[in-house]
């Protein structure tokens, strides 16, 4: 199979740190195919950059029009790109591009290089703006960038989120405004993205080292192969953070300055580089919870307290009562409700089995249950002060979660477990994701450092054996229950116990697949 094609369009450094190089490095760490299209060449070594110069328009556009019938992109990066005209010429090549096939463009502003050199001019910082933002997908500037391409004298005072909103309005489709030149937040790195799908601070564990030349291109170029990949931009920062945390961990000395950071294959099983995210613009991150002292095994979801005793007389200890809203308006259905969960509480309690109320977290805590399953949208809707209600109420809390994104935002939220789904194709919720399948199973299993569950299709005992097989610590039912659990839940049991058995270990996938 032929990897996918992303084309580079940035300046070489003669240091062989930043630019195209740190491009070439990432763009393999990745597994895709980087064409390194010059549009500027700097003279430069690890302590200054001694000359810049733009590339001539037209040995810029001879580049691309040699690659565009052959190896048409699926994302282009742009980097330095010498000034205005380069701006311009990069635009009409997306435009035409993209009149044959999709196509991502993530744009890293390199307005100056980190020893200080100034790679923009006014007019180039005009070009970007009226040019390139409009048509990115994403953009990566760090602070000082970000400030500059507003262009306002006001953005100074702005904030990370307020500058991420201001970049969108500009065109920019989505924004990350990376913070590894700012201070740390306990010894994490925050960067804060504002996209379609989700915002939120990205937090990840400061990587102390001397040699960082060719971090943000590296990010940049990861973006760019992650989304070459499938991933949506959300899940493309994730893995790019990932990336470039693992190429600063691998940087060497290389002259007496600051030596590059070196992208290798590698960076996508590490748990210790995966990110945290936070729900809103408050940087909150829960320290993890204790181990639990059981797993949770079969976990049976019920939508009556009737049905609950009927699956804990079937010898079930994980049980989630998740009571569906009627179609119609129902007087009674507040009554129900609660009386729902204080029998399914009471029946729990005395069976010793562990109990998620889902949706109703007030009302559960009020009547006393001990664990609550939200969704990623409820958790969203409660708000900052919602969700540190939540935090300090004690409740263990499972999380919904279907994407790299999610995930990591799941994780900062100290959860009882995250559950990955849909694993298999699932009719019981309308969703958008794709089945997770059992190879991100897998990989979610080596990667959250908190109990995980598989969700999501799950009918057969064969399939509860494949899921437990991968080693998460409990898998969902829903319709597998069927209508008498004392005949449905021994099969399941030993499907379970069969999958444990055989459960590999250690078998992190290199890289998850796109689920959007
Ligand atoms: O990191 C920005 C950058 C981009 N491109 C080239 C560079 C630098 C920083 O030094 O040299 C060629």
């Amino acid at each position: 199979m032929t990897p996918p094609v992303v084309w580079s369009i940035a300046g070489t450094d003669s240091g062989g740190g930043a630019g195209l190089s740190a491009d070439q490095r990432a763009a393999d760490a990745f597994g895709v195919h980087l064409c390194p299209v010059v549009a500027a060449v700097t003279a430069q070594h690890s302590r200054a950059v001694t000359r810049v110069e733009a590339m001539p328009v037209e040995l810029l556009d001879a580049q691309l029009r040699a690659l565009a019938d052959d190896m048409p992109p699926l994302a282009i990066k742009t980097g330095l790109l010498g000034g205005a005209e380069q701006v311009r010429c990069v635009a009409r090549w997306v435009d035409r591009l993209r009149e044959r096939a999709p196509l991502a463009l993530v744009v890293d502003p390199v307005l100056g290089a980190s020893t200080g050199a100034r790679f923009a001019d006014d007019a180039a910082v005009q070009a970007y703006r009226a040019e390139l933002l409009p048509r990115a997908t994403v953009i990566t500037p760090n602070h000082h960038e970000a400030r500059c391409l507003i262009g306002d004298g006001g953005a100074g005072e702005l904030a990370a989120p307020a500058l991420g909103r201001a970049l969108c309005g500009l065109g920019a489709e989505a924004v990350c405004i990376t913070g590894g030149d700012n201070a740390d937040i306990d010894g994490r790195v925050l960067d804060w993205f504002t996209g379609p799908l989700a915002c939120g601070w990205i937090a990840s564990p400061r990587i102390a080292t001397a040699h960082h030349h060719g971090t943000g291109c590296t990010f940049a170029t990861g973006v760019a192969a992650a989304l070459a990949l499938g991933f949506v931009a959300e899940d493309a920062v994730v893995l790019a953070k990932m990336a470039m945390g693992h190429a600063l961990r691998h940087g060497r000395a290389a002259g007496a300055g600051a030596g590059p950071v070196l992208a290798r294959p590698g960076f996508g099983d590490d748990p210790s580089l995966l990110p945290l995210c936070s729900w809103g613009e408050e940087p909150r991150f829960s320290a993890p919870r204790a181990a639990a002292s059981r797993r949770l095994d079969l976990y049976a979801i019920v939508d009556s307290a009737d049905a609950l005793q009927r699956v804990l007389a079937a010898g079930v200890r994980t049980l989630q009562l998740r009571i569906k809203r009627p179609d119609a308006p129902d007087p009674r259905w507040a009554d129900t409700v609660r009386l729902s969960i204080q029998r399914s509480i009471a029946a729990c309690d005395e069976a010793g089995a562990e109990l998620f109320v889902n949706d109703h977290w007030r009302l559960a805590r009020e009547l006393g249950a001990r664990g609550v399953h939200l969704g990623q949208e409820d958790l969203l809707a409660l708000g900052e002060t919602g969700r540190a209600e939540l935090a300090a109420s004690g409740l263990a809390l499972g999380i919904s979660s279907h994407s790299l994104w999610e995930l990591c935002r799941a994780r900062s939220s100290a959860p009882r477990y995250i559950a990955c789904g849909p694993v298999w194709p699932t009719l019981t919720k309308a969703m958008p994701w794709r089945p997770q399948g059992l190879h991100n199973l897998r990989w979610w299993q080596g990667m959250a450092q908190a109990p995980v569950v598989a969700i999501g299709g799950v009918l057969q005992p064969e399939q509860v054996r494949e899921a437990a097989a991968c080693g998460v610590d409990g898998v969902c039912v829903v319709r597998a229950l069927g209508e008498t659990p004392s005949q449905s839940v021994p099969p399941l049991q030993r499907a379970l116990r069969a999958g444990r058995e055989a459960a590999l270990g250690g078998q992190t996938p290199p890289l998850p697949r796109p689920t959007l």
